[in-house]
């Protein structure tokens, strides 16, 4: 059900939820704006996914339970995982190195839409894509 491309169509609270990350103005700007692209292949509990911005083009491959490293477009970096919750859910936990801080995200279905929200020190957004 994840399988396929998606692109970021909107975002709710994504600026507050990046100032709450500690990220400067002029990057939030610039990353509200950043034509996210997701092309996810699942297979079975393995999961890769070709991410595309406006800031870089990244290959990551993870197993669902299993910790992976992660970094954001800003160098910061992350570790964490990804589980299932059903078949329809994606629930994940990743730790900032620099704070050991806990970023939590969702991805879920609402209608034709992926939802992915985030969830940091008591700020939460949305991103919301659509199928390409
Ligand atoms: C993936 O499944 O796409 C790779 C792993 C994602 C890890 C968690 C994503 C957090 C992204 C937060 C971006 C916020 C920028 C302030």
């Amino acid at each position: 059900a994840f399988n396929g491309t998606w692109k970021v169509d909107r975002n709710v609270n994504y600026d507050k939820f990046m100032e709450q990350m500690g990220i400067n103005l002029m990057k939030r700007k610039l990353a509200e704006h950043d034509n996210l692209k997701l092309v996810i292949e699942q297979n079975g509990n393995k999961f890769s996914i070709k991410e595309t911005s406006r800031f870089r083009t990244k290959d990551i491959e993870f197993t669902l339970g299993v910790q992976f490293d992660y970094s954001l477009a800003d160098g910061t970096e992350m570790n964490g995982t990804w589980e299932m919750d059903g078949d329809s859910v994606m629930k994940g936990n990743f730790t900032r190195k620099d704070n050991g801080k806990i970023l939590s995200t969702t991805r879920i279905f609402e209608g034709e839409e992926m939802v992915q929200t985030y969830s940091y020190e008591g700020v939460d957004a949305k991103r919301i894509f659509k199928k390409a």
